[in-house]
Formats: C-alpha cells, structure tokens, sequence
C-alpha cells in the first residue's frame, strides 16, 4: 500500500488514526519513530518556526517545499495544511496537485477569507467565505487530485468564528456534499464542551477530525469512544516541545557558564548523526565510492 492508501484504509477502518504536527523533516522522523500514524504539516508550527505570525505571511512556496522535505524522510502518510488554499478556487485547482506531487496524502483547508488569521489567538479575525464559494473551493481540489486516494479534507471555523452549532453543522454537511472527505470541527473553547455538542449533533456520514489543542484533557481513548472521529490531529506539540527544552537548555548553559553539566543531559552528538540517516550514506559510500 502506498502512504494514499494507507490514510485511507485508515480512516474507513473505523479506527482513530493519529497525527502529530511537525515543522521540519527532524520533527517529522521523530513523530514517526513515537508510534504516530502521520504527520500534519502545520501552518501554525512552520510559521512559528520562521518566528512569524500564522497569518499567511509566509508564502504557499515555502510551506509547500517544507511538505516535500518532509514527506521525503518519512514513510507515513502527511496530511499538508493548506489554510484556505492561498486564494480561491482557482488558486487551489493548481495547488493541489503541487501538494499530491510533493508527497502529501491528504490536505486540510479551511473555509476562511483569505489572507487568514490563526485560529487559536484570542481576539483573532476569524471571517468565513460564503458556503457556495467554499463548495466551490472542496469541488476544484478533487477535481485536480490525481489519485483517488488522496484525501480533501474541509475544515470548518464556524464555532471558531462564535457563530454556533446551527452554522458549524450547516457548513459541515455542505462541504460533505461537495465531497469532502472528512469535515475537520475546530473550536478553541478551553473544555470540550463545543466540540462534543458539535459530534453528538452531526448527522453527516463522512468521518470527523478534532484537533484537541484547547481542550487538552480529551484522551484517544475519549475520542474513540465518540464514534464519529476518525483521526485526531495534535497541532502545535513539536514545536511547543522545542521551545522549552531550547529555552531550558539555552539558560542552563548562561547560569552554568558552559555546557559542561548539560552536555549527559542532550540527546548525543551520535544519535544525531542516526537521525541525518547517516546509515543510507555510508551505503552509498561502500557502493559507489571508488
Ligand atoms: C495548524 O497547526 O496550523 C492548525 C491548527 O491549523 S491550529 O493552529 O489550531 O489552527
Ligand atoms: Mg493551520
């Protein structure tokens, strides 16, 4: 099975499939060797990472050539997230065969205007395009997909934008009509709550997405037993992560005046060198270094 298939499988299987967010082809490989399921290409991580806001600051080019490094180093399926698809249905007829060609199994986008504002900040610019247009939007990414298996993913920001059930419903079973594959159901409420009033109500057939960043405290095990989810997407952890062992690392060094007692404490230069795939190149060495 290649990496279309396998998200696929996985998410008619009724299983949860699991994707850990990263930022570079590093975070990636250690999202794959933790047991994860796949990787989600993050707009807000890769902005964080350029330490810009996750605004549409950086370019579609970049996101897009940091999906193909990706997906380059691993052999799990990444879904790319492609905010609202850099413009409007035309801009995503040609986006989304660069994304299936750069190694994505699936892309994630948002019906929101663009240039868009990142969901979780607070006092955020959440506006939505109108439901036609977004229609218009999920139809021109599967009409440009090469493989039937890779997957459009729609995301609504409804409950992100306050505008309640009633829309986040009305918009999630629009853009399954226009064949989305699955209806990502964002909310940035601190508890549940939202969410699960969302799941219990949705009558759509197509599989739900939670990205839990919120609302932390709902476990897989929570979510399996919903039923309606299909894969769960923690968003932001790789980078969160670097932050604070950088930060810790970076002050143990000022206060101790050195790196003397933190050097037993960091992952070894030689596991490092593992992870560059050193293996692969000294291979390569034997076989055609003459
Ligand atoms: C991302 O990780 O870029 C997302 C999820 O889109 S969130 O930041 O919560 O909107
Ligand atoms: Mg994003």
């Amino acid at each position: 099975m290649n990496k279309n298939q396998v998200l696929r499988k996985a998410l008619a299987s009724g299983e949860l499939f699991t994707a850990m967010s990263a930022h570079n082809p590093l975070a990636a490989k250690l999202a794959e060797e933790a047991g994860f399921g796949g990787i989600w290409g993050s707009g807000f991580e890769l902005s964080a990472s350029y330490a810009v806001p996750d605004a549409n600051i950086l370019s579609s080019g970049t996101h897009l050539e940091m999906m193909r490094a990706i997906a380059s180093v691993v052999s799990i399926p990444l879904i790319a997230d492609i905010d609202t698809g850099f413009g409007n249905a035309v801009n995503v007829s040609y986006i989304v065969p660069q994304y299936e060609a750069a190694g994505a199994s699936a892309v994630v986008m948002e019906d929101k205007t663009f240039p868009k504002d990142t969901s979780l900040r607070a006092d955020g610019r959440q506006e939505l395009v109108r439901i036609e247009e977004f229609q218009g939007k999920i139809n021109a990414a599967r009409d440009a997909r090469k493989d039937k298996d890779f997957m459009v993913i729609a995301r609504t920001e409804a409950l992100i934008a306050g505008l309640g059930q009633a829309e986040a419903i009305k918009r999630g079973l629009a853009y399954e009509e226009a064949g989305a594959d699955a209806i990502l159901i964002h909310s940035k409420q601190t508890t549940p709550d939202e969410v699960l009033a969302f799941i219990d109500a949705w009558p759509g057939k197509v599989p739900l997405v939670l990205v839990p960043t919120a609302y932390p405290e709902l476990t897989e095990a929570d979510i399996k037993a919903l039923g309606k989810v299909g894969i769960v997407i923690y968003g932001n952890h790789a980078i969160r992560a670097a932050v604070g062992a950088m930060r810790e690392v970076f002050a143990r060094i000022r206060t101790d005046g050195g790196i003397r007692r933190v050097d037993k404490d960091l992952p070894t230069v030689a596991e490092i060198i593992r992870l560059q795939g050193d293996k692969y190149m000294r291979t390569l060495e034997s076989l055609y270094l003459r």
